[in-house]
Parts: structure tokens; sequence; C-alpha cells
């Protein structure tokens, strides 16, 4: 709003200039649209201003933004298409056609990590009003760099003939694998074969656990406890290399995913994609009975709602009503509510990607969150755009039941030890605060909803292909009912 403002002054200054220099208004015209286009470019490279680095051209790269005189990456969690199109808006790129990319798909984050958890509704003029947690504040590695594919508009002729598409490609059918430069056997750099040629290292770019668990199966190693991208532990990159390899995680082999392109090649020296792989793994898997049997819709007073609000658990529109109303605390918000039971059916205990000590306390639950995305809630409609979130759900980790014979052994209370044990569930109960979507916004219908653990992939699992239940949901104004629930990927 500010820049508008600023925009528009200077732009009755200079209308009057012209009127007082009594300039043709040829000239005048001509003089102001260079002197707009002098403006606009020293707006953008006020704070927020942002840019796109390691793509082909300027329509795509890792996001940078603009803060306190410095250039810093943003973290690809929560990071997806919403996101995504308010960075190609900003840059004035249409917004159809967007992509966001993960996992730094055009190379490892450069520099600090100035945004994590962001979260648009998509009104947003410029990613740094979306909201996010703070400057600076980020669990992140360099591997986490979130990016975009824009679409260029039409009249560009510049970049014609780039396919602006990511272009996956199959791999080669009979790919040989290997593991070198690790310190004991089950971790090293990927090397992979073809056809009896030279063996070659592979482009990390976009690597993560997905792919790392295949190469780990592949194996017989187990499953991926790590995936990397660095030269620790050596390997040449080539311009020949691989890069931009994308597999779902249920592949038997490497051969059976894809790779890009325009990834290929075009790799820092020192993004090489490494693993290390372990025998003993958890596994999380969603009852999906559970959530069919207990969800249920209620409508909350907003004033019973302002914790959750602390913590993003309403849709958008409760924050407008918020700053738009006095009287916001008496409207009321309709949630659909459910209860998410987790259960552990690995072979190693669950645990926090992130060390005890960087948990975050949550003054209004009154206890740490060691997970920022655990969970999402999403709502879908028939053409599968997503019309409501539950958005993150940052859980505190505990065993709540277990199998008989095994004892509880993690919970919240006390600054206690997280994490869900082998055979025990971690449970919401629906009456637990912000476990819901909130539907206000949603028209009576038909939808689906999907309930996703471990949802990004950032914590490694033995499988990510029980980690979400996809359901129907009805909607009438009065009513609700979740049926129909399959167990799949997230
Ligand atoms: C990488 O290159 C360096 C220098 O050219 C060479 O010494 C080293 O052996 C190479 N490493 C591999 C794994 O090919
Ligand atoms: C792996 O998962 C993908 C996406 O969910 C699915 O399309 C594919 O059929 C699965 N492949 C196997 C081998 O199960
Ligand atoms: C968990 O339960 C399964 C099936 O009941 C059992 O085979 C396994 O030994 C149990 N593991 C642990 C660590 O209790
Ligand atoms: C349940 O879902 C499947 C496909 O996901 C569909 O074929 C079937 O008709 C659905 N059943 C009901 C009762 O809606
Ligand atoms: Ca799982």
């Amino acid at each position: 709003m500010v820049a508008i403002h600023r925009f528009i002054i200077t732009f009755s200054v200079l209308l009057l200039l012209s009127y007082i220099l009594c300039e043709s208004p040829e000239e005048a015209k001509k003089k102001r649209a260079l002197l707009i286009k002098k403006h606009l470019k020293r707006l953008k490279k006020v704070n927020g201003a942002i840019k796109l680095v390691g793509g082909r051209g300027e329509f795509e790269g890792n996001v940078e933004i603009l803060h306190e005189g410095s250039w810093g990456a943003i973290c690809d969690d929560e990071w997806d298409i919403n996101e995504a199109k308010i960075i190609c808006k900003q840059l004035e790129y249409p917004p159809s056609d967007v992509q966001p990319t993960a996992n730094s798909y055009f190379g490892p984050a450069r520099r600090r990590y100035w945004m994590d958890n962001v979260y648009c509704d998509g009104t947003e003029e410029e990613i740094s009003l979306c909201r996010f947690d703070g400057w600076g504040q980020n669990d992140c590695t360099s591997t986490e760099a979130a990016g975009v594919i824009c679409a260029e508009p039409e009249e560009s002729q510049e970049q014609k003939d780039i396919d602006h598409k990511i272009s996956m490609m199959k791999l080669p059918a009979n790919l040989k694998i290997r593991l070198r430069g690790g310190r004991i056997a089950t971790e090293g750099r990927v090397e992979i074969q073809n056809n009896g040629g030279k063996w070659e290292v592979i482009c990390g770019d976009g690597w993560s656990l997905l792919e790392a668990l295949v190469v780990c199966k592949s194996l017989s190693l187990g499953y991926a406890s790590d995936a990397m991208q660095t030269d620790f532990f050596g390997g040449n990159l080539t311009d020949k290399s691989l890069g931009g390899i994308k597999c779902f995680g249920n592949e038997t082999s490497l051969s059976h995913c894809l790779y890009n392109e325009h990834v290929t090649g075009k790799c820092t020296s020192q993004d090489v994609a490494a693993l290390s792989c372990t025998q003993t793994m958890s596994d999380l898997v969603i009852d999906h009975i559970d959530l069919m049997r207990t969800a249920h819709l209620e409508d909350k007073q907003m004033f019973f709602l302002q914790c959750a609000m602390e913590e993003n658990c309403v849709a958008s529109t409760a924050y407008e009503i918020q700053k738009e109303n006095d009287a916001w605390h008496l409207e009321t918000r309709r949630l659909l509510r459910f209860t998410a039971r987790i259960f552990n059916a690995g072979n190693a205990d669950f645990r926090p990607a992130i060390p005890k000590h960087l948990w975050e306390w949550h003054m209004c639950h009154m206890h740490y969150h060691s997970m920022e995305v655990f969970a999402t809630f999403d709502i879908y409609n028939n053409k599968g755009e997503r019309v409501a979130e539950g958005h993150k759900a940052s859980f505190c980790l505990e065993d709540n039941q277990c199998l008989p014979g095994v004892q509880p052994k993690y919970a919240c209370a006390n600054y206690g030890d997280q994490g869900i044990s082998v055979n025990c569930s971690d449970i919401y109960k629906y009456t637990v605060d912000c476990q819901w979507v909130d539907i206000s916004d949603l028209d009576p219908g038909k939808y689906s909803l999907k309930v996703a653990v471990n949802p990004e992939f950032k914590v490694p699992e033995m499988s990510f292909e029980n980690n979400a239940a996809v359901c129907d949901f009805y909607y009438s104004e009065t009513y609700g009912s979740v049926t129909n629930c399959t167990v799949q990927r997230p």
C-alpha cells in the first residue's frame, strides 16, 4: 500500500511538473513514462523485493528476498502453489501455469533463510505480506530452498525457445547403483552406471528423502535416514551429471524415477547427491477409521478461538473480520472437527527432526512444539483445487495409547521427551484446539478431505504410502459427513 501511495504522489507531481514546463503532450508523456519506469525500478530495490536465482532464465529459480539490505532465501516448509502464485504475481508474470519447487531444486540456498513457513491466502500483493515465522526465524538446511517456475507473458519473445514446463525424462532402464566415499558402507555419494559405462555421481538439486529411500531399498540397505546435497563424500560432477531426479518413494529401482533435463549438468560442484541408510526406521500410519467415526461440524464463537488464531488454525477471512469488526469475538466460525490417531508401525521410534533446545514454546497451548509441519488437513473441490485448509498443525508428539505389552515412553508434559514409540499411537482428539478445518467460507456440496502426517516427507520413514487419509466429505447447510476414506500417499 505504501508503495502505491508513493507511486500516486510521484505520478501527480510529475503531471504537475509537465504542466508547468509546458512541454508538448507527446514529449511530456514520454518523459513521464521514463520517470515512472525509473521509479518502479527503484522501488524494486527496497525491502521485500524478490528475485529468482539458479534457473534457466529470469522466470524461474530459487526465490531470494531482500530484507534489511541483504538477500536471503525462503525455506520450502509449507511452500505450495499459493505462495508460488504470489511470487509470480509480484514479478509481474501471469498467475497461470505456475509451479512451486522445493528441496533446493535450483541449487542449495546460497544465503541465510529470511522466511520460513510462509502462508499466503492469495490476496497479498507481495510475499513479504504473507504470514510467516518472522524474519530470519527458521529451522532449515541449505537443501530446503523454495523456488518457482513462472510462465512468461505471451509478448516476450526472448525466451520463446525454452519450454517452461519442467521436462521430466525417464532414467535409463537398467541403471546400476552404488554408494562411495562413506565412512561406513551404508552412507556415501550415490553413483550410477548406465550400460557398462563410467560410474558417475548425480547432481543433488531436488534430491530428497524420497529418492534416497528408493536407493536404500534397491541396495537392500533398509531405509533412508538422510538425503544430502554435499561434496563431503567426494565425487566430481560434470556437465552431463543427471539432476532433478524425482521419485515417488514407492519405486523398486531408481530406473523407475524421472529426471529433469534442464537441471542436468547445471549443478554447483558441492551439490552431489548423497545419503545414508538404516535398517531401523519409524513408520507413521494414519487411522482413517477413527477419522470417519469422529468427524462432525461445530460452530464456535471467535472469542474462544483466540489461541487458535495465534497459531494460524483458522481461515484467513477470520483475520479480516477481526480487523474490520469491533464485535468480532461474537462472530462464529464453522469447524469440521475430527480425531487424528497416528500409529507408529515401524521398528524404530519416531523422533522430531529438531533437537530439543530448538523446540518452540507455545504460550497459548502451554507446551513445546517439536515439529513445525507435522500434519496437514485440506479440503479439495471436484476440480482438485484446495478450497479450505486446516493450515499447519504443529504437534507435541507423545505416546497416548500403546499395544498390549508396550510401555509408553514419550510425554509432552514438563518438557518431556517427545516422540512416538513403536506400536504406540499419538492421538489428537477432536476436542483438542486446532484439530479441525475451518470451513466457514465453504459452500454446501461434495468435497474431498485429506488428512496427512509428515506431509512434506521431511522426517524419514519406512514408507510414505500410508501417511494420508483421503475421504469423501459431504457438506449441507446443517450437516457434514466424512465417508469412504482410503489410505494413500500425501
Ligand atoms: C575428482 O577430481 C579430482 C581432481 O581432478 C581427482 O583427484 C579425484 O580423483 C576425482 N574424484 C573422483 C571420485 O573421480
Ligand atoms: C507409486 O505412487 C504413485 C503415486 O501415488 C502411483 O501413481 C504409482 O502407481 C505407485 N507405484 C507403485 C509401483 O506402487
Ligand atoms: C509391534 O507389534 C507387532 C505386531 O503386533 C510385533 O510383531 C512387533 O514385535 C511389535 N514391536 C515392538 C517393538 O513391540
Ligand atoms: C468410494 O470411493 C471410490 C473411489 O475412490 C468410488 O468408486 C466409490 O463409489 C465410493 N463409494 C461411495 C459409497 O461413495
Ligand atoms: Ca508412513
